[in-house]
């Protein structure tokens, strides 16, 4: 009799364990890089974001500050940057077309216009073009 009890107060526990692993709705199970500094895509330059607005927000508009350097840490002061960004699972961009607005120098750029609607996955990518270098960092954002 305990152990039939003992078994009823198990089971529950172990089904709720074999389902930990499994993700939340409208998340994904694979953990994505959310760094905030990630490497291009051609392996060239490297670039970190800071949000003015920390933790971001859905629907404030806000101001990023992007730092690109090379893989050796130089600073890239006289880069072109094109800024796209959305929500691949939605199929959807964004609300505003985010613009880099100003060479800060030593590397930095104000990125004004960023803006999310929802919350979810959202890409955004920074393509870069520096004096013959040319490349594209995408960061993750799992916004709430
Ligand atoms: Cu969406």
């Amino acid at each position: 009799m305990a152990y039939r009890i003992a078994l009823l107060l198990l089971l529950p526990a172990l089904l709720f364990a074999a389902c930990l692993p499994a993700a939340t709705p409208g998340s994904e199970p694979a953990p994505r890089d959310e760094s905030t500094t990630r490497i291009g895509d051609n392996g060239l330059l490297r670039a970190t974001y800071i949000s003015e607005l920390d933790p971001i927000a859905i629907n404030e508009l806000h101001t990023w500050t992007l730092h690109v350097e090379t893989l050796a840490g130089d600073p890239v002061t006289d880069a072109a940057i094109h800024v796209s960004g959305g929500m691949p699972e939605h199929n959807h961009g964004m609300p505003t077309q985010p613009q880099v607005t100003e060479n800060l120098g030593g590397g930095d750029y104000r990125v004004e216009g960023v803006q999310f609607q929802m919350g979810g996955w959202w890409t955004i990518t920074f393509d870069i073009d520096a004096g013959g270098m040319q490349d594209a960092v995408t960061f993750n954002l799992q916004l709430k």
